[in-house]
């Protein structure tokens, strides 16, 4: 934003083409950066994380370039006689006066964007994610609305299924691209975190509270995340797998889900009941 101003935009451009790769790509080995940006507040965030990296350089430079300046220049051996100056007003100011203004650049769109996540759009879709030890339970509410639980996959399973170890899910959650996506997040035991790193979310599931939050999907496919509150034994083993897809198919997946769910919902019942 700002700094596109004073021309390092092409800079930023560079560095952000150099870190990106392919959409809904796993992480890979020494990966540098985020994984790419799928969602609205994902790219904000991104955007302003560059903003950031490109100040920490410029003040880290510019105190190293001052240390050296020093370390040569005021060294034992060119000075024999120590210099006694002390106090400079103007010098004083400006060290009191330049911080103050990187952190007023800083908190501007750091505020920004904070309000951009935190006030959410008109949702299109409600999931409500509970966080248990160790799974997540989901429910898609409404008058068609179903419930159900989403396990991690023990490895030989997601290795038969094709899915990442530790990432993948017995029962997906599914949702629309390019609509407004209103997460609910809750715990049933102890406070776990339901992250999803693509769409810029991480909110913390608080039993007897009822966070919220929101991302808006902009590309299909299938993307990972996992509990991020540390949560107990099996903290690692709760992920979380998204899969973003048309209207069309959406619809037929809510249609499908809502017949299987009852139908376990059922079968739940019947079993307690005799
Ligand atoms: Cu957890």
């Amino acid at each position: 934003m700002f700094l596109r101003k004073f021309g390092i935009g092409a800079a930023v451009a560079a560095i952000t083409a150099f870190t990106a790769f392919p959409a809904a790509a796993l992480p890979k080995n020494y990966q540098l950066g985020f994984m790419p940006a799928a969602s609205p507040v994902m790219e904000q965030i991104e955007t302003f994380h560059t903003e950031l990296v490109w100040i920490i350089v410029a003040v880290c430079l510019f105190v190293l370039a001052l240390l050296v300046w020093i370390v040569v220049k005021y060294r034992a051996g060119a000075n024999a006689v120590p210099s006694k100056v002390h106090h400079n007003t103007l010098l004083e100011v400006a060290w009191t006066l330049i911080p103050v203004i990187i952190l007023v650049f800083i908190a501007v769109p750091s505020f920004r964007l904070l309000y951009f996540e935190a006030i959410i759009p008109t949702p299109d879709v409600h999931i409500k994610a509970i966080g248990k030890q160790w799974f997540w339970t989901y429910e898609y509410p409404g008058a068609n609305g179903f419930t159900f639980d989403s396990l991690g996959l023990s490895d030989a399973d997601a290795k038969a299924a094709g899915k990442p170890r530790l990432l993948g899910t017995d029962n997906p959650i599914y949702v629309p691209v390019n609509k407004v996506v209103e997460v609910e997040t809750t715990g049933a035991d102890v406070i776990h975190s339901w992250a999803m790193p693509e769409m810029g979310v991480k909110m913390d599931a608080v039993p007897g509270r009822l966070n919220h939050t929101w991302f808006k999907a902009e590309r299909t496919g299938v993307y990972y995340g996992q509990c991020s509150e540390l949560c107990g034994a099996r903290h690692a083993y709760m992920p979380i797998e998204l899969h973003v897809v048309s209207d069309a198919e959406y619809k037929a997946w809510l249609a499908d889900s809502k017949k299987k769910f009852a139908a376990l919902e059922n079968d739940a019942i019947r079993v307690a009941s005799k």
